[in-house]
């Protein structure tokens, strides 16, 4: 690549920006980091069968034991308030809750989440809770296909309706749904993550029933809980994709790739369609919503949450086979006519993932412009990096900076207008990273897989630091 690197000033950062009601956060979620997948009446999930296939998992690793959070959730909090986070994010395991997916609540397991709401209230922790961060209960995927059945709307509503119910009396803070596109495009069309299913179909008609899931969902708490006085929201994911070149061509395909990205699933909640040139391009594998569906969509999410952690070029494709797009292309690369490139100064993360802090800042414009200023809530960011214990301490300067550079953009964005709101960092503590099991370390807090010893890495003193003002 011989474009020259572009230059971005990234200022120090001044909490004062942020305001003093500024949501700040770590994030997990329940497969990555309980355990406990047998305990106490849990039914399995997708991925605990998943990770029984050879191969499917880096080192056969599974979320069985993960983090022990399960045993281990009140010394955890204790580490979040040391921290001085106002909030944390977390998700319910359905299968917890509900071991078949749907009928019998498990009230050991409700027990289990009320434990760790009131602990985190006791600490002055605000929960935010996700009620999907993708671990479907196994009956529902073995019954109707999971996402695929027209079932899972009403299945996952009567889900939500017990969490509703039985919490949030206490959780003012709801995400319906954690990336939709990674369930549809990597459960449903790459296969690499549960449930393993390699389609070139599949995805659109899986992120159709997610989007009604989640809007129906909405409108069920709106209905029903309107006196908890809470609010409801989906959380996407979405990376910066910046025009290879100044070319019309390549201008466009940026635009198309973020469109096929992020517009696929926050275009239905805010504009109650899919992006024109989604229809246009795919036909009719893309499923239509009826006039009602449109209208239960539309405006069914309180706020924007965004999971946002890298950046790539994108290049009109021109129809060609591009051999040089190892990246891949971040979707169903045909549908998008788009090619995928990092530049070679780009710092790499262990994901392979770019650090590139002024894509977070041009992507929180492009939603504020797409979506009229909406409230946007960062709901994850972060980055792996080959974390060592050095005479007890884990001394991870590339995640400081990947942090430092990052806030550093967000607060450049808010001067400019942008309403960003909140801001967690993943992770909380290393955990299950999915197909990478173990290998790929996200948490400002170390565990050492072995015997579940907890260590702060310096990106934790580092963000102590700054949450009480100490940096700026
Ligand atoms: C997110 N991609 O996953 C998830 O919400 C977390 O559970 C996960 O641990 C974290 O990011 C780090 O991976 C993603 O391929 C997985 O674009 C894959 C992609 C994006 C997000």
């Amino acid at each position: 690549m011989n474009l020259p690197e572009k230059e971005y000033n990234i200022s120090k950062i001044n909490m004062g920006t942020f305001g003093k009601d500024f949501v700040w956060g770590t994030a997990t979620s329940a497969y990555q980091i309980e355990g406990g997948y047998n305990e106490n009446g849990k039914g399995p999930s997708i991925w605990d069968a998943f990770c029984t296939i050879p191969g499917k998992i880096k080192n056969g690793d599974t979320g069985n034991i993960a983090c022990d959070h399960f045993n281990r959730f009140k010394d955890d909090i204790k580490l979040l308030k040391d921290l001085g986070v106002n909030s944390y994010r977390l998700s319910l395991s359905w299968s917890r809750i509900m071991p078949e997916g749907k009928n019998k609540v498990n009230e050991d397991g409700i027990n289990f989440y009320n434990d760790i709401i009131d602990e985190l209230l006791k600490n002055d922790i605000t929960p935010w809770v996700t009620l999907y961060h993708w671990d479907l209960p196994l009956a529902l995927q073995l019954e109707d296909d999971g996402w695929l059945g027209e079932s899972i709307i009403n299945n996952f509503v009567t889900y939500a309706d017990v969490c509703f119910k039985r919490f949030g009396d206490r959780v003012k803070n709801w995400i319906t749904l954690n990336e939709p596109w990674v369930v549809a495009i990597l459960g449903h069309g790459h296969g690499v993550f549960a449930p393993g299913r390699v389609s070139e179909v599949e995805p659109y008609r899986a992120a159709h029933n997610l989007l009604l899931a989640h809007a129906h969902t909405v409108d069920h708490y709106r209905n029903n809980y309107s006196s908890q006085n809470g609010n409801i929201g989906i959380t996407n994911n979405c990376d910066w994709r910046e025009p290879l070149t100044e070319s019309q061509s390549d201008i466009e395909a940026s635009q198309r790739a973020l469109e096929f990205f992020l517009g696929w699933f926050a275009d239905p909640v805010y504009f109650g369609d899919y992006p024109q040139v989604m229809k246009d391009r795919i036909g009719n594998k893309l499923p239509d919503f009826t006039p009602e569906q449109k209208k239960l969509l539309k405006g069914s999410s309180d706020f924007f949450g965004l999971n946002h952690y890298t950046t790539m070029y994108a290049a009109n494709k021109n129809g060609t086979e591009d051999k040089t797009d190892v990246h891949g292309n971040g979707g169903i690369s045909e549908d998008q006519d788009v090619s995928l490139s990092v530049d070679d100064r780009w710092k790499l993360t262990k994901m392979n993932w770019a650090v590139v802090p002024w894509g977070c800042k041009k992507l929180l414009h492009w939603i504020s412009d797409r979506y009229d200023n909406p409230d946007i809530y960062i709901t994850e960011n972060g980055c792996a990096f080959d974390d060592k214990v050095v005479e007890g301490q884990i001394d991870d300067s590339d995640r400081v900076e990947y942090f430092s550079t990052y806030l550093a953009a967000c607060e450049e964005a808010i001067k400019e207008g942008v309403n960003l709101k909140g801001y967690f960092a993943w992770s909380f503590l290393d955990n299950f990273e999915w197909n990478s099991g173990y290998s790929k370390r996200f948490g400002i807090y170390y565990v050492d897989f072995e015997t579940l010893e907890r260590i702060p890495k310096s990106s934790a003193k580092w963000f102590k630091k700054f949450l009480s003002g100490q940096i700026s």
